[in-house]
């Protein structure tokens, strides 16, 4: 049991809670040393403070670039309590014992974020608060150390209940986490360095994120799972606001970001649409004149599977939208935002689970992706490829319709987001036939060739649903076998990469076939 709290160093860029924080440690007889503007702010509302620099005897200079960095401030971090010889070198040269630390950092990452210029984002890199957090966390001992505003109170909390100090247990989670911000901290500086220099395969790469959720569970109910936020404040599911249901599980938040990228591919400027998704592929995606109606052709693409599914929209939800969905069982619902009157129906059902974005993502936004592999990991700029009708290529004798022309843009966003192999049949922009994740592209088109037959079958239609449709396939066909099964479902036009040792071949059977077909000259593979 250590003696109470005594002396506590406050160096803070975001000065939330500060005041109060200070105040209420003023009260258990804590001294407060601060920086130049965190001792200001504590001045200016009159909590008691000594600056650094008094201690040091040395004053901040360089811009601030050397504030803290003294060996009278990083003794009384690192000496050890119980070792004579640091306490002789206590005394020997008046280093005051720094009891607590709560330091946070120059706001580097939300720098980098605002889009600052080289030499700003440099200017925001903290030397000074790093040093001074891990050496406290070395020394967790004796020293506790507070890196994240939200763990104030519970460092209040934890003196009340230990007459004035913390347990050992308590600094050693302190510690923890604090090391988890220097590394995260120097992570996001690592990587604004590897694209600021351009260099584009960095010799190292660290990723770091912050706790968003203890999960449940994971993929399945034997393994564990947490939800970690990177920081960045892209509209998504990880900046999502959930307004009903049950917590978000490990699956819901995978097809839910599934889902939300998905519709994000279709400009609310552009009219509604709608994305529903399965086990990460979408079971239908549509455009309709309302949300209502987009949701309406989504579901209707694949009634059986959209059960349970995962619905994303690409504007407001009002009550007609909000009651159809409602049908039902739902389980996850995302959207820009919702109306009032919508939540009524929402509400109605305790276990959805609704949830509203800032706004909808950027498709051609740049970003990484990551997947771990045994013994590492692989990392590749995300996909945000994007087609617009200037960079197809007609190769048939046929030139695709207007109409067939507006399905193929269409069918090639929703094939962008389907697992590979994915073949995706289209009409009047909604899919009628989705096959996806098959090992061979073959597969996948007489899959969404069978869905398309069994809903008109469902729906008691005379011809299946790929009738007059056209097809996308995120690959090159490397036979002509895929695209004569596509034909024989009754599309009439073909969107695809191109790029097969068979083109020849496969172009002179579009022609045979009376088909269109365009070429991408991008792939949109999907694992
Ligand atoms: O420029 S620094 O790297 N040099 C330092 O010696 C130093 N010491 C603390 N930045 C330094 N700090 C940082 O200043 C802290 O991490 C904190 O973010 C900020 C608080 O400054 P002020 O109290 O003047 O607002």
């Amino acid at each position: 049991q250590l003696a109470p709290l005594r002396r506590a160093l406050l160096s803070v860029s975001d000065k939330t809670g500060l005041v109060d924080l200070a105040k209420a440690l003023v009260a258990r007889d804590v001294e407060l040393l601060s920086t130049g503007g965190s001792a200001k702010a504590l001045r200016d509302a009159g909590v008691p403070v000594r600056d650094v620099s008094e201690v040091t005897d040395f004053p901040e200079m360089m811009d601030g670039r050397v504030k803290t960095l003294h060996p009278k401030v990083h003794g009384g971090l690192l000496a050890l309590r119980d070792n004579d010889e640091h306490l002789g070198a206590m005394t020997a040269h008046g280093i005051p014992p720094i009891d607590l630390l709560v330091v946070n950092l120059y706001p580097f990452e939300e720098t980098v974020a605002k889009g600052a210029d080289y030499d700003t984002c440099i200017e925001n890199i903290d030397i000074g608060g790093p040093a001074m957090i891990r050496a406290a966390a070395k020394n967790h001992k004796f020293v506790s150390v507070v890196t994240d505003v939200e763990d104030y109170t519970a460092l209040l909390g934890e003196l009340d209940a230990n007459d004035g100090q913390t347990t050992l247990a308590f600094r050693k989670r302190l510690a923890q986490v604090a090391y988890a911000r220097t590394g995260a901290y120097d992570a996001a500086v690592s990587t604004w360095m590897a694209s600021a220099i351009e260099e584009a395969t960095p010799r190292r790469r660290v990723f770091a994120g912050t706790l968003r959720q203890t999960l449940r569970y994971g993929e399945n109910p034997h393994q564990t799972a947490s939800f970690y936020t990177d920081g960045t404040d892209r509209p998504g599911v990880a900046n999502a606001t959930l307004h009903q249901g049950k917590e978000l599980s490990y699956n819901n938040i995978n097809d839910t970001d599934a889902a939300f990228e998905l519709v994000s591919e279709f400009l609310p400027a552009d009219g509604p649409a709608c994305a529903i998704i399965k086990h990460a592929n979408p079971s239908g995606v549509a455009r309709g004149a309302t949300l209502k109606e987009a949701y309406q052709r989504a579901f209707d693409c694949d009634r059986t599977s959209a059960f349970g599914g995962i619905v994303a929209l690409n504007g407001i939800i009002d009550a007609e939208t909000a009651e159809e969905i409602t049908k039902i069982f739902t389980e996850v619902v995302i959207a820009p935002g919702i109306n009032q009157d919508a939540m009524k129906f929402f509400a109605a059902k305790k276990n959805l689970r609704l949830l509203t974005t800032p706004g909808m993502a950027n498709p051609t936004d740049a970003g990484l992706t990551f997947r771990q592999v045994s013994g590492g990991f692989l990392v590749q700029d995300k996909d945000n490829g994007h087609i617009s009708m200037e960079d197809l290529k007609v190769v048939t004798k046929r030139a695709p319709t207007d109409q067939e022309m507006e399905d193929l843009l269409f069918a090639w966003k929703v094939a962008k987001h389907v697992k590979s192999n994915a073949i995706v049949y289209v009409k009047d922009s909604a899919t009628v036939g989705v096959g996806a994740g098959q090992m061979s592209r073959l597969d996948s088109a007489n899959i969404a060739a069978i869905k398309a037959q069994r809903m008109a079958d469902a729906m008691d239609l005379p011809e299946s649903l790929a009738k007059g449709s056209v097809v996308a396939s995120d690959a090159f066909f490397p036979f002509a076998d895929g695209l004569m099964e596509a034909a024989a479902a009754g599309a009439t036009a073909v969107i695809q990469p191109g790029g097969s040792m068979r083109d020849d071949e496969v172009i002179a059977a579009a022609d045979e076939a009376g088909l269109a077909m365009v070429l991408t000259g991008m792939r949109h593979f999907r694992h």
